[in-house]
């Protein structure tokens, strides 16, 4: 009896225990997008821009707890070619802008020309999620 009991302690276990290692993993519905600007867009600088999220949450850099499995922090990728290494932390340069407070929109000084956008959230390390959630790559053009 004793071990039919433990057998089904360990099936229980080996059953919950990928839940703890895919804990970052956002549902599959989940996004980031654009809210307020779309691709093509003409705009005048400082550009404001308003960061969306559906089916995961948004939290401070750093967050302890359980909170950090279901929300993270949205990056700003400006001019950025490629995505970084999604298994690494997200760079932190002048291309690489982290919303650490949990922000949700920004104004953005950028020259004359043409811009490319991209959101990509990242985790309590700054590390995206698995898979990871980024937006559609835009580019607008400031007059
Ligand atoms: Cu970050």
């Amino acid at each position: 009896m004793f071990s039919r009991v433990t057998t089904l302690m360990v099936i229980l276990f080996a059953v919950s225990a990928p839940q703890s290692l895919l804990a970052h993993t956002p549902p599959s519905h989940a996004r980031v997008f654009f809210e307020n600007i779309k691709d093509g867009d003409e705009v005048k600088s400082p550009v404001f821009i308003k960061f969306g999220i559906e089916g995961f949450g948004i939290t401070p850099a750093g967050t302890k707890g359980k909170i950090r499995h279901t929300a993270g922090h949205h990056h700003l990728l400006v001019n950025v070619e490629e995505l970084p290494d999604l298994d690494e932390p997200i760079p932190r340069d002048e291309n690489h802008l982290h919303f650490d407070q949990g922000e949700t929109e920004t104004k953005l000084q950028l020259p004359a020309g043409k811009h490319t956008l991209q959101l990509l959230l990242g985790d309590e390390q700054h590390e995206p999620q698995d898979p990871a959630l980024f937006s559609e790559k835009i580019t607008i053009i400031v007059k």
